[in-house]
């Protein structure tokens, strides 16, 4: 194993054993999040990662929260009538019960956009998403880097 594969190795174990401990809250479970780290001339990013929802009702988020960012919003990402990709904003996110909803790179994602200060490969990010009952899911999400991300993908077919 060499000392690239050995940091991302380590990386996983640290990320998961967060998922085991924090991240699980109430009916709403998230996984395989990340933020994407961008270079600091960025003021915008997104966040990414996979919901379920093991109780019996849907969860219908209608907010989310940040202290990373000025303003946060779920997002699809949508091919138009033109054939151009457009980023839109979703009023809410449902959830249906036994169901995963997953934010991904150009699809649904969670935007971050006028970042409070450049997120770099390594850092947290600690974000709130709020139900239409008024329930509150604090999440944390390391930052990666796109390229982290084929790493750790890489890693794991091998
Ligand atoms: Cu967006």
């Amino acid at each position: 194993m060499n000392q690239r594969y050995s940091r991302i190795a380590t990386f996983c174990l640290v990320f998961f054993s967060l998922l085991g401990t924090n991240q699980a809250v109430a009916d709403l479970t998230a996984k395989d999040g990340w933020v994407r780290a961008l270079p600091p001339t960025q003021p915008n990013t997104a966040a990414f990662l996979t919901l379920s929802n093991s109780g019996e009702k849907s969860i219908v988020l209608v907010d989310v929260r940040s202290e990373a960012a000025k303003k946060v919003e779920y997002h699809s990402h949508k091919k138009q009538a033109s054939g151009m990709m457009a980023m839109r904003q979703e009023k809410s996110i449902t959830i249906a019960p036994g169901a995963e909803f997953v934010f991904k790179p150009g699809s649904y994602h969670i935007m971050l956009m006028g970042l409070t200060k450049p997120l770099k490969s390594g850092n947290e990010v600690n974000i709130t998403l709020v139900s239409q009952s008024g329930t509150e899911y604090p999440i944390t999400l390391p930052v990666k880097s796109p390229m982290d991300e084929q790493n750790h993908q890489h890693h794991h077919h091998h």
